[in-house]
């Protein structure tokens, strides 16, 4: 049974998408992942929504560019949790299924993120929060992910203090040899 249903418009989305169904996997959450389009099969979209409820999905993931309803077609569907991932499509780069997605009326909420390969990374880690909140196993493995980040960062500035280190030393022994030269 899988805890996660993917949802996006088109195949041409798919290079994008493709992260938050690798990103779960990673993880060791199981998703189910369709293209279905809310305006071009919308009854398609009602009966995977509908059946992912029955099978027992807790959350869903809409992704769409252009004027992109899906994630709103998604979230009157179900009273889950509904996170839309907002795709850069046509010529609005991504602006429009912004707004679209993120400016949902009271009473129809859904959690946006951002748009494109960030929002398809940030939905699969958001999804996954949600679902460690009833799985202390899932919990662990996000704070050893948010460790692990954080071990990156602060080894990233630890090279960049020894990069400007050595620059200042570098300079330092030219500024000397320059001035034994000159005296
Ligand atoms: C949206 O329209 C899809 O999510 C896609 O981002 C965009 C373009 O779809 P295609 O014309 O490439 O199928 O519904």
């Amino acid at each position: 049974m899988a805890d996660v249903l993917i949802l996006t418009g088109s195949d041409s989305d798919l290079p994008v998408v493709q992260e938050t169904f690798d990103t779960l996997a990673g993880l060791g959450i199981t998703a189910e992942f369709h293209v279905a389009s809310a305006h071009r099969t919308p009854e398609r979209v009602r009966e995977l929504v509908s059946q992912a409820e029955d099978d027992g999905v807790k959350v869903f993931v809409a992704a769409a560019g252009g004027a992109a309803h899906l994630a709103g077609a998604v979230a009157a569907a179900t009273t889950r949790p509904v996170i839309g991932i907002p795709l850069a499509a046509g010529a609005l780069g991504g602006v429009d299924a912004l707004y679209a997605t993120v400016n949902m009326p009271p009473g129809m909420p859904v959690a946006t993120v951002s748009v494109g390969t960030w929002g398809a990374y940030n939905a699969a880690l958001l999804a996954a929060q949600m679902l460690a909140v009833g799985d202390d196993d899932l919990a662990a493995r996000m704070r050893d992910l948010r460790n692990e980040q954080t071990a990156k960062v602060l080894r990233k500035d630890e090279a960049l203090q020894e990069q400007l280190a050595a620059n200042a030393a570098e300079k330092a022994a030219q500024d000397t040899s320059e001035e034994a030269a000159n005296a």
